[in-house]
């Protein structure tokens, strides 16, 4: 973060504009990205010197040279855990986890889990392209089944990972689905996430337009999104489609598509975010194209107790109780041995 000037709120996106050049391909996802995220966090009321922006590895990774901001670009996978650290010594901090589907669901998958299930007070966008983009296109946890790709010749034989049932999985407290293209509905959704209390788990579907193009059109494409995608309302049906005449039920344990114009308005499913039971937010996450509509807005929001909260007040307790110790009579106390 520059010091040369003090910076006065209010933020504009400028702001959080870094001098750094950036260095992804022009028409790479990432761009829009960074903006909204720039545009976003200048609406806030915190000093900007209290954002850290922490990333693994990949192309996505290298937002926190892009944001004005305090940043780690950490190692391979493991900006969850630099960011469970960060939040824990410092719970003023807004921190903001930018990972991949590959950094964060192949080799930093089990950070990933561990910081969503104790709930740690943080945001993580993950950036999903379906592909490696910074190593030049080898297929990821999220590519499709006979994704041809450098390190898939023949296709890839590998089920895909659903990034939002490891998620729901992990019991994070806050999960939403976002894309590159929508801008507004990108913003929306980090503002949300900024104001929950507790792990913020966000995909974003992105495209890589060097090594995965497309990958997310035939879902969001102009032509077809009205159609394959559903958009996510507290207390609203699930209801899409051009002409806004589709909607889903609940057939036993399924979601079915049904004609709006057939079915009674107490039959519809009715969107519940904060609905205790995850089985709920589980089913949603099983839709996706070709059967069904793919869901977009923020499919759990729920309360409970944060990771970094509880460790504060364990510390508090335990010097209030047994006073303050002292490091050196942990050090030579009575649990050390010799080693002769
Ligand atoms: C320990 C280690 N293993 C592997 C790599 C190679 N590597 C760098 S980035 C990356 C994956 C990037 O893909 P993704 O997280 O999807 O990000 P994208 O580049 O698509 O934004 C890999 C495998 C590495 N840098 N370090
Ligand atoms: S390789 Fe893909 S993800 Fe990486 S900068 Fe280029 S377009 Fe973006």
């Amino acid at each position: 973060m520059s010091t040369s000037t003090a910076l006065k709120k209010p933020y504009t996106k400028e702001n959080f504009v870094s001098g750094q050049e950036v260095r992804w391909c022009p028409g790479c996802g990432d761009y829009s990205i960074l903006a909204t995220m720039q545009r976003t966090l200048a609406k806030f009321d915190l000093p900007i010197e209290n954002y850290v922006i922490v990333s693994g590895i990949g192309c996505s990774s290298r937002f926190p040279y892009y944001m004005n901001t305090y940043g780690f670009h950490t190692i391979h996978g493991r900006a969850p855990t630099i960011a469970t650290g960060l939040k824990c010594v410092n719970p003023d901090l807004s921190i903001w986890v930018i990972t991949g589907d590959g950094d964060g669901l192949s080799i930093g998958g089990n950070h990933l889990i561990h910081c969503m299930r104790r709930n740690v007070d943080l945001n993580i966008l993950l950036v999903n392209n379906r592909i490696y983009g910074l190593t030049k296109g080898q297929y990821s946890p999220t590519s499709e089944i006979g994704k041809v790709t450098k390190s898939t010749p023949y296709g890839s034989i590998d089920y895909p990972i659903n990034a939002l049932c490891i998620a729901i999985a992990s019991e994070a407290t806050f999960i939403a689905r976002t894309l590159d293209t929508d801008p507004a509905h990108m913003s929306y959704i980090m503002e949300r996430a900024a104001n929950h209390k507790g792990v913020s788990f966000i995909e974003i579907y992105q495209n890589c337009i060097i090594f995965n193009d497309k990958t997310h059109v035939p879902v969001t494409g102009r032509e077809t999104r009205d159609d394959r995608m559903v958009y996510l309302e507290h207390g609203k049906p699930l209801i899409f489609g051009k002409k806004k005449d589709k909607a889903i039920e609940i057939k036993g344990l399924q979601p079915e598509v049904v004609d709006l114009a057939k079915v009674s308005p107490n039959e519809l499913l009715i969107h519940n975010e904060k609905d205790p039971n995850p089985h709920y937010s589980y089913l949603l996450t099983q839709m996706d194209y070709p059967e069904m509509p793919v869901p977009f807005g923020v499919f759990r929001q729920i309360e409970k107790p944060t990771y970094d909260e509880m460790m504060e007040n364990q510390i508090k307790e335990i010097i209030r109780t047994k006073g303050k110790g002292e490091l050196k009579d942990l050090i030579y106390g009575n649990n050390t041995w010799k080693v002769e």
